[in-house]
């Protein structure tokens, strides 16, 4: 019998594309293409909104608008560029750093929302330009890092998840404030796919 792969792809085999699109669905412009656009999203969904939809959270222990993009500036700072060269220095000899999932708390302290929108916008401008600049090859993406709790993991993982990871706090941005109106749209709750989804 053929392998899976074989029957199930034949467009993508007869398009000659590199391996790891291939194996992996991942490509690097596809990417860039998401990654980029992220911080002009945040800005056009967040930037003068009333208090009430960015600083709300859904109760104790839960995050706002307002920390859930302090959360994504840290992720600039501490965790893909970081990790993406502890990769290519030290492959999988250096475990990377856990993140650290609270420390917006304490470095948004002070700041307004347009500020944490343009330092999110222009970290991610420098990290994506960084990202360019390294001109990782094909056989670059299967390199291979050692996560703390997940093992190992290679280069276009965690490419894809930084991507992957900015939609996953935009469907939670948009959740927290649907929930701010939770009650005031009454009966139509039921309807509301929003207002239904786990955390
Ligand atoms: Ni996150």
């Amino acid at each position: 019998m053929e392998p899976a792969r074989r029957r199930l792809s034949p467009k993508r085999r007869d398009m000659h594309l590199p391996m790891v699109e291939i194996s992996t669905g991942f490509s690097l412009t596809e990417a860039l293409a998401l990654l980029s656009r992220t911080p002009a999203t945040l800005s056009a969904l967040l930037r003068g909104l009333p208090d009430m939809w960015v600083r709300r959270n859904e109760g104790t222990d839960t995050w706002s608008a307002f920390d859930i993009v302090g959360h994504l500036i840290v992720g600039e700072r501490t965790d893909w560029m970081p990790r993406l060269r502890i990769i290519l220095e030290k492959g999988e000899a250096r475990q990377f750093d856990p993140f650290d999932r609270l420390a917006q708390f304490e470095e948004s302290q002070g700041k307004t929302l347009d500020q944490l929108l343009d330092d999110f916008a222009r970290l991610r401008r420098e990290n994506l330009a960084a990202l360019q600049t390294l001109n990782l090859q094909h056989e670059d993406w299967t390199r291979r890092g050692k996560h703390p709790s997940l093992g190992l993991v290679t280069l276009s993982e965690l490419v894809a998840t930084w991507a992957v990871h900015d939609l996953t706090h935009l469907h939670q941005l948009s959740r927290v404030m649907a929930h701010q109106y939770r009650n005031a749209v009454g009966p139509w709750s039921v309807y509301l796919g929003v207002l239904q989804c786990a955390s």
